[in-house]
């Protein structure tokens, strides 16, 4: 059979209707263990720490969205984050991208320095980045793509190539695009690693996260990491992702029609500094971004013109767009990241960086765009 496209993938791989009874939804298997013939003798599965049927089939799905060989999905982004940290043998050297997730940079600057050693960089910066490289000798590379909050665009296929020349390994955390409008393996990365959380789920009924990889050797490594260390995810869980992904196509093309429509009325509003948008041609890797992405996806930066007291004001009277940590669900989110999803970096880094106290962030869900465009209208009418 032909290779199916994406739409399809979403729905069928992994999918499969139950060979046993013919139920076309995959049942949910709601167990911790699994009964052996004799010691030793089983069908495959022991231990839900280990395998699950109802996982397998999720991680095959998404390894398929990604063009990997293999996928492990875990019981959370972080999760899997620090199960790439263990991977590495200890005093490792790491070069980071200096706008990633708060709690990407909690794990690595506060859990893991006594471990290895971070150098947090701005990745967009090629020419440094080769400097800092070649200086360093790094063991792995680990790139946000579009960056949370700034949207900071990383060439994954120029960085690969980098970290190959000394051997270092790529990770590439592409929860913001999604496997829909971007594939990091496909540009020479070795790990792509996601917060299935997001946009994957896409209904904010899941902690979830996974890892997608070619390399066997690096798929073995990390399962008995997995499974020596424990976040393994929930059969229902799993269940709920394998639900949620038949719709990743048409979520992500709906947040993403919204998405442009709101950057181009943020755009022009008058109470507004500057917005972020992958999409649009403001935006300081906007050619790179159309190189490397199919897409420019559902999220939104923008800083308000004025600080804390005006973000406030806005924050409270929004009411389509709930106030709340993580993004990628149908429904729209706004964030505040100095206070909330970005508050474990210390000020002078994350002011460094262009992380104010004016800077929101908005998920745009799939809701009518005139009925979101209305909400933010309202909200910056009681600045
Ligand atoms: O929350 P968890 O599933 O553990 O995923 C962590 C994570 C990893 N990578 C990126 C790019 C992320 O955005 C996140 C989680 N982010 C939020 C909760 C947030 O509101 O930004």
């Amino acid at each position: 059979m032909k290779e199916m496209k994406f739409e399809t993938k979403v729905i069928h791989v992994g999918g499969e209707p139950d060979p046993t009874t013919g139920a076309i939804m995959p049942p949910i298997y709601q167990t911790s263990t699994y009964v052996q013939s004799s010691p030793g003798e089983h069908k495959g599965y022991e231990y839900t720490r280990s395998h699950n049927p109802t996982r397998s089939r999720l991680e095959e799905c998404l390894a398929s969205l990604e063009n990997a060989k293999h996928c492990l999905v875990t019981a959370s982004g972080l999760s899997a984050s620090t199960l790439i940290m263990h991977m590495l043998p200890k005093g490792s050297k790491i070069v980071c991208g200096d706008d990633v997730y708060g709690g990407t940079y909690r794990l690595f600057s506060k859990v893991f320095p006594d471990i290895h050693h971070y150098k947090f960089v701005d990745t967009t910066n090629l020419k440094k980045l080769e400097e800092q490289v070649l200086a360093e000798k790094p063991a792995l590379i680990w790139i946000e793509t579009p960056t949370n909050p700034l949207l900071k665009i990383s060439d994954i296929a120029v960085i690969s190539a980098m970290a190959k020349k000394i051997g270092a390994l790529t990770v590439v955390d592409n929860t913001f695009m999604s496997p829909f409008f971007q594939n990091p393996l496909d540009h020479g990365a070795d790990i792509v690693l996601h917060s299935v959380t997001k946009f994957i789920n896409g209904h904010s009924d899941v902690i979830g996260g996974a890892m997608m990889m070619n390399s066997q050797d690096l798929r073995d490594k990390l399962f008995f990491l997995q499974n020596a260390i424990g976040p393994a995810q929930s059969p229902f869980d799993s269940w709920l992702v394998l639900r949620g992904i038949k719709t990743l196509a048409v979520r992500m093309k709906a947040h993403e029609q919204n998405a442009m429509k709101v950057a181009d009325y943020l755009d022009k509003h008058p109470k507004v500094e500057r917005v972020v948008y992958p999409g649009l041609k403001s935006h300081p890797q906007y050619e790179l971004g159309k190189k490397q992405m199919r897409g420019t996806g559902g999220m939104i930066t923008f800083y308000i013109k004025g600080g804390i007291n005006e973000s406030r004001k806005f924050l409270e009277n929004v009411k389509l767009f709930a106030l709340a940590e993580s993004l990628g669900g149908v429904e729209s989110l706004v964030d505040h990241p100095a206070i909330m999803t970005h508050a474990s970096i210390p000020r002078e880094v994350r002011e460094g960086l262009g992380i104010f106290d004016n800077l929101v962030r908005l998920s745009v869900g799939i809701e009518d765009c005139d009925d979101l465009i209305g909400d933010l209208e309202n909200a910056f009418s009681k600045i």
